[in-house]
């Protein structure tokens, strides 16, 4: 090392070798929404050349179907009850450390475009006696403002949490955005069906407003002398199902070729209260179905669009060889499937399923498809693993770094994937706690406060149609499963604080 080497802090030093991350989290887009996860309606050349590029996780698990406790969860590597972040509309408690503060406090430069949503962003809650009462408050009682920042490490921060909701209307860049260029949020209606509308056009759109951020961020901080990480939130595919015209138009002359929604008559009947109480979906017509599932692809076809812009973007500013680029959802969307919408309290395959890709090109497998069980919670240890963070004592996910790296497939990971839904949301006064557990073969969720619960042999039934909880041939599966599940409540008890004596 030479003098002037010595000189920079020890935590600074070697930070020019060290990769670029650019995070791309879409909201509630559930994975067979992509070409390269086997959906042939959809267009999405980008991600699938993504996909080929670098490595595919086809089993990929967020730990609950909404945002706030899954993007708690993947952005430590800690599970939703130990972050105490279990619900949305949390405040993130202050010990709680997010990478992106973690990279900064080693010399990263950190952005984010979109929503972080470890705070409230709606509260109606405020001046409430009953907090489970919250479908009393109309808009009223919106919170006007900007999420409560933490101590995120983000040092740049274009906040927009939900385009066209109450906590936007005057406070985010987005809605900024539009109106600098003489635009105006709306979203008229179709005159063709009753479960869609217009969505913004492209060069007023969500999706483009984000990208823009992103593009300008890593052409900001290229050619530095420390790395950058970039959080691109991307709101689309969430509802309203909103998407951009042109994009939903080539679906239209489809639609009779596009599936109705899964869904087997009665099947909610022999599941645990709530999926009699939460219905979400409306008597729709077979159209209005088929122009919902439409639209939602539409929707993510459109945000490939813009993939193609930032990928180009990235190439062309010499920095993809030296860039992690993570895709993934927070969670997924019902989207009908067992005549329901949208998300949580459920906890199908396609409320927690996510896309999950990762390309470092040069450092990790090409094309490689890992068939096993992977978790969000894995995606946090793995960049400690690569970045030498120290911080795998708080961590308790897995890291993928082999699974990453070595180019044979992989069958198998993980023994199971967990999820946890604690009373996420208010369901007009229900306080539902789920847990879950999916192995390669069943689904277990137990509905401790109704003691029901969900089993689901997923060779014979892997749509998640028939509830075996009560089914005598499956006593010994429900027991084995029971005690895989026990054994993972144990093992994500909080590993903090660390012990430091042996008494
Ligand atoms: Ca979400």
């Amino acid at each position: 090392m030479n003098e002037a080497n010595s000189q920079i802090p020890e935590q600074w030093q070697g930070l020019e070798e060290k990769p670029n991350i650019l995070w791309i989290c879409t909201d509630q887009q559930r994975s067979d929404t992509l070409g390269c996860y086997g959906n042939a309606f959809v267009r999405t050349p980008t991600i699938d050349k993504l996909a080929s590029e670098g490595v595919l996780f086809e089993q990929a698990f967020a730990q609950n179907s909404l945002c706030t406790p899954s993007r708690g969860s993947f952005l430590t590597g800690r599970y939703p009850s130990t972050n105490r972040l279990r619900q949305n509309g949390q405040l993130c408690p202050p010990d709680i450390r997010i990478l992106p503060k973690m990279l900064a406090e080693r010399g990263y430069v950190c952005g984010l475009s979109g929503k972080l949503h470890l705070s409230p962003c709606d509260m109606r809650f405020q001046n409430t006696q009953t907090k489970d009462d919250w479908w009393r408050y109309k808009n009223d009682y919106y919170f006007w403002g900007t999420e409560k920042r933490l101590d995120d490490g983000y040092a740049e921060f274009y906040w927009n949490h939900a385009p066209g909701s109450g906590s936007n209307q005057y406070c985010s860049d987005y809605n900024r955005w539009v109106q600098e260029r003489g635009g105006e949020i709306q979203y008229p209606k179709r005159g063709d069906c009753n479960s869609v509308v217009n969505g913004m056009p492209d060069e007023l759109h969500q999706t483009t407003w984000a990208v823009d951020q992103a593009i300008n961020f890593m052409q900001r901080h290229k050619d530095m002398h420390y790395p950058w990480l970039f959080s691109l939130n991307i709101f689309d595919p969430h509802p309203h199902f909103d998407p951009e015209p042109s994009f939903l138009e080539p679906y239209l002359n489809k639609l009779d070729d596009i599936p109705l929604p899964a869904y087997v008559d009665g099947e909610n009947e022999k599941k645990p209260q709530h999926h009699q109480k939460e219905h979400g979906v409306v008597e729709w017509s077979d159209h209005d179905k088929k122009m919902m599932v439409a639209a939602y692809w539409a929707m993510c076809d459109h945000i490939d669009h813009h993939m193609k812009r930032l990928f180009d973007a990235l190439e062309a500013s010499g920095q993809k060889d030296n860039t992690i680029i993570i895709f993934h959802s927070d969670h997924g969307e019902l989207l009908g499937d067992h005549n329901k919408s949208p998300k949580g309290p459920f906890l199908y395959d396609c409320s927690v399923r996510v896309p999950l890709i990762i390309s470092w090109p040069g450092h990790i497998a090409q094309g490689k498809r890992v068939k096993g069980l992977v978790e969000l919670t894995d995606i946090a240890p793995t960049l400690n693993d690569y970045l030498d963070l120290g911080e795998e004592g708080s961590m308790q996910g897995i890291s993928l770094r082999e699974v990453l790296e070595d180019p044979k497939d992989t069958e198998h990971v993980r023994e199971n994937a967990y999820c946890e839904y604690h009373n996420s949301n208010p369901h007009k006064g229900q306080r539902i706690y789920l847990n879950m557990l999916r192995t390669e073969t069943h689904k277990i969720i137990v509905a401790h406060s109704t003691n029901e619960g969900e089993l689901y042999d997923l060779v014979k039934d892997p749509g998640e149609h028939h509830n075996l909880w009560d089914d005598p041939d499956y006593a010994a599966i429900k027991c084995d499963l029971l005690l895989q599940l026990s054994h993972r409540q144990a093992f994500t008890t909080d590993p903090l604080p660390e012990r430091i004596g042996i008494y």
